[in-house]
């Protein structure tokens, strides 16, 4: 008797096979594999080019089996600018946690996101410096405690949480803007859903793309794994709504499909 097995999951093929580094519970390595399977299924391997920013994800030039350059914190949208600019056939992503994109790299993002450029940013949202001790990021929440606010962020002394795709939503140059949640199997779905648009928006020459993910840091936060995604899914999104802010992909298709539906009368 033979039984017919579908194959659900496998390795990612553009994965190395280097043990990553981070805490059990970490949503990193989520976020990871999410985009292996993207370039995968996209085909996209030989050209794509991973940027490797300061924080927890420093290494993932080596994680990523594709091209790499490390950036130093903050700097790779204009990294990513001059990859692209030069040759525009690479798929160039860059990944950013929020200290990085949000605090010493907001100039870059603002800008780059404002020329509208076309390469993607996959944006970890963890609330916190994870690599350097778990300081206050610029998306720590009201009340939150961290190794710089023992008591708790409060807005007086520390001002208020940056919502980076509200904020970039502002600008004409986004060509693509989500906020998904690396918490619940639904939700980390979707999460992969806004990745995959992303890259499409990027390979369709539209211009800038970002995908902020809301994730843990079971480590900093003091919180046990499963905790830390009940934070994510119950205390995150209050600040953080999960949601597509942008797509020109999907008003391009729509446009097309309009074209080529019969009109009255035909
Ligand atoms: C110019 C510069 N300033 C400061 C640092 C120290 N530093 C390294 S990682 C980091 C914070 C990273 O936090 P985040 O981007 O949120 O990444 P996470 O570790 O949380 O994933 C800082 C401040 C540095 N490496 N370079
Ligand atoms: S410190 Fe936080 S962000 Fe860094 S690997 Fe550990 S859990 Fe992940
Ligand atoms: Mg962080």
């Amino acid at each position: 008797m033979t039984t017919d097995m579908k194959q659900v999951y496998a390795y990612p093929d553009a994965l190395t096979e280097v043990e990553m580094r981070y805490c059990p519970g970490c949503t990193h390595g989520t976020a990871h594999r999410l985009v292996a399977e993207v370039i995968d299924e996209l085909g996209i391997k030989d050209r794509t080019v991973t940027l490797a920013t300061v924080g927890c994800s420093v290494y993932a030039y080596e994680y990523f089996d594709t091209d790499a350059v490390q950036c130093s914190h903050g700097r790779a949208p204009a990294v990513a600018t001059g990859i692209k600019r030069v040759q525009p056939d690479t798929i160039v992503f860059a990944y950013q946690g929020d200290g990085d994109l949000a605090s010493i790299g907001m100039a870059e993002i603002v800008h780059a996101a404002a020329r509208g450029e076309n390469f993607t940013v996959i944006f970890l949202n963890n609330a916190v410096y994870g690599m350097t001790q778990g300081q206050m990021a610029p998306t720590t929440l009201l009340g939150q405690k961290t190794t710089t606010s023992p008591r708790g962020r409060t807005a007086p002394e520390a001002g208020f949480p940056i919502r980076v795709c509200e904020l970039l939503d502002t600008l004409d140059g986004p060509a693509f803007l989500a906020r998904e949640a690396l918490s619940t199997p639904p939700h980390v779905r979707n999460a992969k859903r806004a990745i995959k648009r992303a890259f499409e928006t990027q390979v369709a020459g539209l211009g800038f793309s970002l995908v902020e993910l809301l994730s843990t840091c079971p480590t900093w936060w003091g919180m046990t794994p499963l905790e830390a995604i009940k934070h994510v899914d119950e205390q995150m999104t209050k600040c953080y709504p999960i949601a597509v802010f942008r797509d020109r992909l999907a008003a391009q298709e729509g446009e097309q499909s309009a074209e080529s539906a019969p009109g009255e009368g035909e």
